[in-house]
């Protein structure tokens, strides 16, 4: 095992793998900007290096200073949490040459899921279902037409190298083609450097349903079952929940088996997360995480695991602590995302918190970097801490989330906790009836947003 560990991260998470290290014996080691120097991450390490100044570029992406921070200070290998240099191959192969473990995927696996078409090609390979379309990369505007007219419209167009959003466009006739092409084609070339595309079939009203999956590196798998993370807005995940609400115990196993088994055949190394559209019963392969999570907290609330643990276990050449048959479903969880952001137009709200005040009690877990008088730097992601509550189910934990969030204080900035308050009052939000779309038409209604 490592006797230290550095984390390439800030924040919440920064802490999260902080506290796991201290668990399990090992020093960590907290690099930060100039800008993060009062941060908590930095004050709940056992030593600190400041990497760079306030930028992300020149500071938790600088790959040369993390290098250097880890040879100063002897650590052994590297979290990357998430974010940042999480999925990025290039950095995973230089921390390799430097004889140092990166606590993750490797950087073929990391490179083949980046790639969304290559992605998507191996799922297939692996007997993963996916949504129907284009057998890879569509060269031009004719082959994009016959596309569209082989599977019909409406078609979604998707830069290879995009993800979370960025660089798809929807036709919804041959009319629409042209624009949606050309325009997918440049936002891809334009953000990624990459103008390679490729189609599918739009699927209108799907739920996001996502299967965490775990491997050791040696062909064995397991999955953790799925988490719903259908309210977003624009592609941001706010209110995430497991299991989920419309998936049956026969749907988990089926899907999930699929899911392991696909990974074990790769010898897929640590926390993985497999995203699939949810609709009519079917599940359609989007895309695949190469890295922990936000939202991983429900799923170890719900089977109760400490998944950076494991990550930590298996990059250090240990089996997993736990087989598919050691692991059961207990109760339900859901964790909200508390963003510094103003409400309607979720605007960046940086500032310094006067009050803080985290709830508590049964099944009530607040992971936030925050404390009294710290003041949120304006570079970085919004994200200020996430509330998660376990219940035994659904309408306990909803109970449960209600009455954390009255306790919860987070004073001198505005945040995303009325959004809560308000979701939660809604029929849709109890029952669980929601899709892709809910919030966005939600928002519109209610907030009257820009
Ligand atoms: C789709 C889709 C409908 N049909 N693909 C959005 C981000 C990226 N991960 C994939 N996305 C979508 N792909 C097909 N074939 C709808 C979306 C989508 C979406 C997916 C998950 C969660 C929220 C979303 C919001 C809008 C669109």
């Amino acid at each position: 095992m490592f006797d230290k560990i550095l984390i390439a991260n800030r924040g919440e998470i920064a802490l999260r793998v902080i506290r796991a290290c201290r668990e399990m014996g090992i020093q960590s080691v907290a690099v930060h900007s100039t800008a993060d120097a009062d941060a908590m991450h930095v004050r709940m390490a056992d030593e600190a290096v400041c990497i760079g100044p306030p930028s992300g570029t020149q500071s938790y992406l600088n790959m040369a200073s993390i290098i250097s921070a880890c040879e100063i200070t002897g650590a052994q290998a590297i979290h990357p949490g998430y974010g940042f240099l999480s999925e990025n191959a290039n950095f995973v192969q230089m921390v390799e040459d430097h004889d140092i473990t990166f606590i993750g995927p490797t950087a073929e696996h990391i490179r083949i899921m980046g790639d969304k078409i290559t992605a998507k090609d191996t799922m297939i390979k692996l007997g993963v279902p996916c949504v129907p379309g284009s057998a890879g990369g569509v060269p031009d505007l004719d082959a994009a037409k016959a596309i569209g007219a082989e599977f019909g419209y409406p078609v979604i167009i998707k830069a290879t190298a995009g993800g979370g959003g960025r660089g798809m466009k929807v036709a919804k006739s041959e009319a629409e083609m042209e624009k949606a092409f050309r325009t997918a084609r440049a936002e891809g070339k334009a953000a990624f450097g990459n103008d390679e595309v490729y189609i599918e079939k739009y699927l209108t009203t799907p739920r996001h349903i996502e299967i965490q999956v775990f491997g050791d590196g040696k062909g064995n798998a397991v999955h953790l079952g799925e988490r719903d993370c259908s309210l977003q807005r624009r592609h941001q995940k706010v209110f995430e929940e497991a299991p989920g609400p419309c998936i049956t115990p026969e749907e988990r196993a089926a899907i999930g088996k699929i899911c392991a088994d696909a990974v074990a055949k790769i010898n897929y190394i640590g926390a993985g997360t497999i995203e699939f559209l949810y609709e009519k019963g079917e599940f359609y392969f989007i895309e695949m995480n190469t890295r922990l999570q936000v939202e991983h907290p429900v799923t170890e609330a719900i089977f109760g695991v400490d998944l950076v643990r494991e990550q930590i276990r298996v990059a250090a050449g240990l089996p997993m602590s736990f087989g598919q048959d050691d692991l059961a479903i207990n109760g339900h969880a859901i964790e909200v995302r508390i963003n510094a952001e103003k409400l309607p137009n979720f605007s960046p709200c940086p500032g310094k918190i006067t009050q803080y005040h985290a709830p508590g009690g049964l099944g009530v877990r607040m992971d936030s970097a925050l404390y009294d008088g710290y003041s949120i730097p304006p570079y970085y992601d919004s994200l200020i801490g996430k509330l998660i509550v376990h219940g035994r189910d659904r309408p306990e934990a909803l109970a449960r989330l209600n009455r954390a969030l009255g306790e919860l204080i987070v004073d001198g900035i505005d945040t995303t906790i009325p959004l809560f308050h308000a979701l939660l009052a809604e029929p849709a939000v109890q029952s669980g009836d929601y899709n892709i779309h809910w919030l966005e038409h939600w928002l519109e209604q209610n907030l009257s947003a820009d």
